[in-house]
């Protein structure tokens, strides 16, 4: 090949790749990924309501699951025949994950005296197939207990006070909700109802907010509860009461566990 064929070769290529137009760029690296910025520290209030902590826990129950009481309503048919299939006793209410329901949780000693702000609402009692729902439940001093009957027959509500006022109230059907308020604290008031006697309740009466009835999973939780050491109280209506001693932090939640046997 002639040698200026080479020349006007490199003079092409030079035209088209040495006129100083920039190099390609070279491929993108692999994108290192970028942290996400760090969140802002969060502002510490000064308001001591927000220095606060929480008590969370379990109620567990421990060895034989007693056996089960079947209620029988026959002495009083317009009751048992809301009730297509058996029903039992919720006396000791052990749930499918080991727990116990129906437990009363208080905070029995350390709560600061103050005035807690009482909640608008009232809680309600009502009674549904002749039985009272909830079985146990708990209202603040001088809040409003609202007790309904939606069955279509009489009941008699009897709270079994032993520190508040005893009352003795006869129901008509779909008469207005009783509305009562107590004046001292108290634990697991039995209600009954002096007609049908499997009906029980219990109802406490409490001071200050840091309460709670266990459900279907056994757990509770107390919010709000100013730094301190406290006595927290488990209560059940037939297992007795049990006590622990906590001390809480502002900030911090503490956990404890409550375990009951039947006896
Ligand atoms: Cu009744």
């Amino acid at each position: 090949m002639r040698p200026g064929y080479w020349f006007c070769l490199a003079i092409t290529l030079c035209l088209a790749g040495c006129g100083g137009d920039p190099p390609p760029e070279p491929p993108p690296a692999a994108e290192t990924p970028v942290p996400p910025p760090a969140p802002a520290p969060a502002a510490v209030s000064n308001n001591p309501e927000d220095a606060v902590g929480i008590i969370s826990g379990l109620v567990t129950f421990e060895g034989d699951k007693p056996a089960s009481k079947p209620i029988s309503m026959d002495s009083v048919p317009a009751c048992a025949k809301q009730h297509p299939v058996r029903i039992e006793s919720e006396e000791v209410f052990v749930n499918g994950n080991g727990t116990l329901r129906n437990v009363y949780i208080h905070l029995k000693v350390g709560v600061p005296a103050r005035s807690w702000p009482l909640p608008a609402t009232p809680v309600v009692l009502d009674q549904k197939g002749c039985l009272f729902t909830p079985r146990v439940a708990a209202v603040r001093v001088g809040q409003v207990l609202e007790i309904g009957n939606a069955d279509p027959m009489m009941h008699n509500v009897h709270p079994l006070t032993r520190r508040n006022e005893e009352w003795n109230v006869a129901q008509p059907p779909q008469a207005e909700r009783l509305r009562q308020k107590f004046a001292n604290p108290e634990v697991m008031i039995p209600f009954v109802c002096n007609m049908h006697p499997w009906m029980k309740a219990f109802v406490s009466v409490v001071d200050h907010p840091f309460f709670a009835v266990t459900g279907s999973d056994g757990s509770f939780k107390l919010s709000g509860v100013p730094p301190g050491r406290y006595e927290i109280e488990a209560v059940h209506e037939r297992l007795g009461a049990k006590t622990l001693l906590v001390t809480v932090g502002a900030r911090e939640e503490q956990s404890v566990q409550f375990s009951f046997r039947a006896n």
